[in-house]
């Protein structure tokens, strides 16, 4: 509202403006408004869906806090695998797949960790929770990838 009548007022002093002498044109408040404006994130959030093309391998940890995953047996496609981990609990977690290069994700708490790419293979392997005794307190699982 406020923000409105203070756009009116400028409008009425520019009208004021032209109707008398050559007075000069004053910067009207419309271009600086979108100016400042413009800013927005949208860039980065296309970015990092457009670098998810692959299969993509949901892992979630207990929401109530409890030191564990929500499922304890997964599967995936061999090949190029987008692994998302969410930890909705206020708990920190991360997820880390034993034996994958860089199948480790970041330690988050109340969120989503950024997504991680690793090329699997075929084989068994256990996922598990690198956070202090979390895994050996049972926060692992079997991963299957065929
Ligand atoms: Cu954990």
């Amino acid at each position: 509202m406020r923000r409105i009548a203070v756009i009116a007022a400028s409008a009425a002093l520019v009208f004021a403006a032209c109707g008398g002498d050559d007075e000069e044109p004053a910067a009207t408040p419309a271009a600086t408004e979108a100016a400042t404006e413009a800013p927005t994130e949208a860039p980065t959030e296309a970015a990092t869906e457009a670098a998810t093309g692959g299969a993509t391998l949901k892992v979630e940890a207990d929401p109530s806090g409890a030191l564990k995953f929500t499922k304890t047996e997964l599967t995936a496609d061999a090949g190029e695998t987008t692994i998302e981990f969410a930890n909705p609990s206020q708990v920190p977690h991360a997820v880390d797949i034993e034996g994958v290069d860089g199948g480790e994700t970041e330690t988050v708490t109340g969120g989503d960790a950024k997504p991680i790419t690793v090329d699997l293979k075929p084989g068994e392997y256990t996922f598990y929770c690198p956070v202090g005794n979390h895994r050996a307190e049972g926060m692992e699982g079997k991963l299957t990838v065929r």
